[in-house]
């Protein structure tokens, strides 16, 4: 395939091949699972895509079924793959998630050496931002290795020089990585970015226990131009230079799943930045806000990471109030 001239988007991180048990008796007692795709670059990379946005997605992944697998669900999702890497000595990533009738699920990962962890600084190629306005990445792919952190940390920067804007969800995964490790590369990542798309608790671990406005305030510091903090059953709220907002949750009965719903969070926010970044306005960051908080909402009522996301078109009429005839 041809990479698009125009591309929104271009995100980089790990995806892996995920097995979910169907039943909730744990891994140890369960003999059924389902197989899916997750990695919160390339959930972003889905929900944006939905919400009709051009989306370039880049990995490295084994050369193996799974790898494959990976690559056609998201090329089957409308995300560009034709930069993804192959790599002929290392697998792809899979993980397990543990649902249970309480609680968060558990998940397990086997990533360690995976194809994505051997990404390299050099890998980062130019034609990766050819036509690309904006460059997505979390905080997940830098704590899969020294290598992966630095080749985030070169992408970030080549971005920057270019002259695309960049959005950092820090998604802290303590499994990944030891606190201290964490802590210092995360910090270091915020200045390159100009979106900071942290959870409420994400930001205590980074500045120890401040008021919510304090943390917009910090982090508006070390650079981004928009800080979005995630209040979780709160809502979010947004800060820009001299202003914030603050928007209600979308309130749902019950949580299903709350993995990936950061992610759902970071793509409605993104949908509504990305088309008024030059000039973003208090009324623009509450409308952001709004959409990701529904999106983010949504993604806890469904098993697997991105599935059940909303299209624009469904998005639009649940905002607008609209009850749409299903059969
Ligand atoms: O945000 C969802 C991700 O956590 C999930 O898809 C898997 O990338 C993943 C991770 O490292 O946890």
């Amino acid at each position: 395939m041809q990479p698009n001239n125009r591309t929104d988007v271009l995100t980089i991180g790990e995806s892996m091949v995920l097995f979910q048990t169907i039943g909730e008796k744990g891994i140890k007692y369960e003999p059924l699972f389902t197989k899916s795709l997750a990695g919160a670059e390339s959930n972003v990379a889905i929900t944006l895509t939905r919400l009709g946005k051009k989306v370039r997605w880049v990995s490295k992944l084994g050369k193996d079924p799974f790898g494959d697998y990976i690559l056609s669900t998201l090329g089957g999702e409308g995300v560009d793959v034709s930069y993804a890497l192959r790599d002929v000595e290392k697998p792809t990533a899979v993980y397990f998630k543990e649902s249970k009738s309480y609680g968060d699920p558990t998940v397990y990962y086997y990533r360690k050496n995976s194809a994505a962890s051997n990404l390299q600084p050099e890998d980062v190629q130019k034609e990766w931002f050819d036509g690309v306005k904006h460059l997505h990445v979390t905080g997940i792919t830098p704590a899969l290795s020294e290598n992966a952190a630095e080749a985030i940390r070169k992408a970030m920067k080549m971005a920057k020089d270019m002259g695309l804007t960049i959005s950092f969800d820090p998604n802290l995964r303590r499994k990944l990585w030891s606190e201290e490790k964490a802590r210092s590369v995360l910090l270091s990542l915020i200045p390159l970015c100009d979106v900071f798309l942290p959870g409420v608790e994400e930001a205590e671990f980074l500045l120890g226990q401040q008021s919510i406005e304090e943390y917009g305030e910090s982090f508006l510091q070390m650079g981004p131009k928009v800080v979005v903090l995630k209040l979780g059953a709160e809502g979010s709220i947004g800060f820009i230079n001299g202003d914030s907002v603050k928007a209600a949750p979308h309130v749902v009965s019950q949580v299903i799943d709350t993995v990936g719903a950061g992610d759902a969070f970071a793509a409605g926010f993104l949908s509504v930045y990305l088309d008024n970044e030059a000039a973003l306005t208090h009324v623009s960051l509450e409308i952001a806000l709004t959409r990701a908080n529904i999106l983010g909402a949504l993604a806890t009522q469904f098993k697997g990471d991105w599935e059940g996301n909303p299209s624009l078109e469904e998005i639009n009429s649940i905002i607008a109030g609209r009850v749409e005839a299903t059969r």
